[in-house]
């Protein structure tokens, strides 16, 4: 039995970089707590909703973004946070050494319906800059020194690199501890199973079109296999099933809102899902550059998507070319 402080100490994570992992940690378990007591715990619906007795409820989103932004910030070696729920960085520790980015709750739209969500982590090195401004977090995924999901489903996970390989950690209902049950995970290259939001198929980019008009011609079509589908619209759920059994996920831009890049953001969803697909044997683009490549101009930059299974993300990549 392996703890997560068990398993970076053996990888000679340094202690601070613990830390700062173990404060995402800490507040990921008060949110697998209250998405459990769900309905119940009064958390669920819109903010500003109001109760019976007429005091502001907070949904999860803003209660999780709250949590996580408590624990890191008591926590001395993260110099500050971005958040998705934060328009703007927030300044931490002048002692700290991190910049924690994340989703606090991603995939928050099944909340209501009781599908899968998780909490998506980014840890950059702050480098001495200052936590306080933007211009600082503006690095290249390449540069992080961990990243990470919480996925809450049937049962909580960890699924997490420190550039040593992806692990995966369940918590222990009895002991509230996040044991390793899966290490280093690969991804097979090849794969018969896709995922992308096929209602906005209209929407797509011609490669994008031409590539999915393929997936879906089956043994008749280039691929000469047939695909199967999923889409839970959760990306975290997504992410997971590509990790446990290989898949290509894509969210590519369209042009319902042509000035977007995508839907998804580069620096708290697509960099740090793409640490782990690539340290998973797998392969993560924008279509046309490796994403952990793209320089950020913007913390909140949104990004065009495709991951998953070496092999079948290349073969999406030759459509863009
Ligand atoms: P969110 O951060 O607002 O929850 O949005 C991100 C989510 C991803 O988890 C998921 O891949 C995507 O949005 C689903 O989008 P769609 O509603 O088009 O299915
Ligand atoms: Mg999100």
């Amino acid at each position: 039995m392996q703890t997560v402080r068990q398993r970076l100490t053996l990888d000679g994570t340094p202690e601070s970089l613990i830390q700062s992992i173990e404060a995402v940690l800490f507040a990921s378990k008060d949110i697998a707590f209250r998405l459990r007591q769900g309905a119940l715990g009064g958390v669920l619906g819109c903010a500003e909703q109001e109760n019976v007795q007429g005091e502001t409820q907070k949904n999860l989103d803003v209660l999780s973004n709250d949590l996580l932004k408590n624990a890191l910030a008591a926590c001395p070696s993260v110099a500050g946070i971005a958040s998705e729920e934060e328009d703007l960085p927030v300044a931490a520790n002048a002692s700290g050494e991190y910049l924690v980015l994340f989703d606090p709750l991603d995939g928050s739209s099944n909340i209501d319906v009781n599908v899968s969500v998780g909490t998506i982590f980014s840890i950059l090195p702050a480098n001495g800059g200052d936590p306080s401004k933007e211009a600082t977090y503006l690095q290249a995924g390449k540069e992080q020194l961990s990243a990470g999901y919480v996925l809450y489903g049937p049962s909580t996970l960890l699924i997490m690199s420190t550039g040593k390989g992806v692990h995966v950690f369940t918590l222990a209902p009895e002991t509230g501890e996040f044991i390793l049950t899966r290490e280093n995970i690969q991804i097979p290259e090849t794969t018969q199973e896709f995922a992308i939001n096929m209602s906005n198929q209209r929407f797509w980019a011609e490669p994008m079109q031409n590539y999915v008009a393929d997936l879906l011609k089956g043994e008749e079509g280039p691929m000469g296999k047939r695909y199967n589908m999923r889409w839970v619209a959760s990306m975290v759920a997504e992410v997971h099933r590509i990790l446990t059994r290989g898949g290509i996920f894509m969210y590519p831009w369209d042009k319902r809102e042509p000035n977007k890049a995508g839907k998804l953001r580069l620096m708290y969803e697509g960099n740090p899902m793409s640490m782990l697909i690539e340290q998973a044997g797998g392969i993560s683009s924008d279509s046309k550059a490796p994403m952990m490549d793209i320089q950020p101009e913007l913390i909140h930059q949104r990004v065009p998507v495709i991951l998953g299974s070496k092999a079948e993300v290349e073969t999406a990549i030759k459509y863009h070319q």
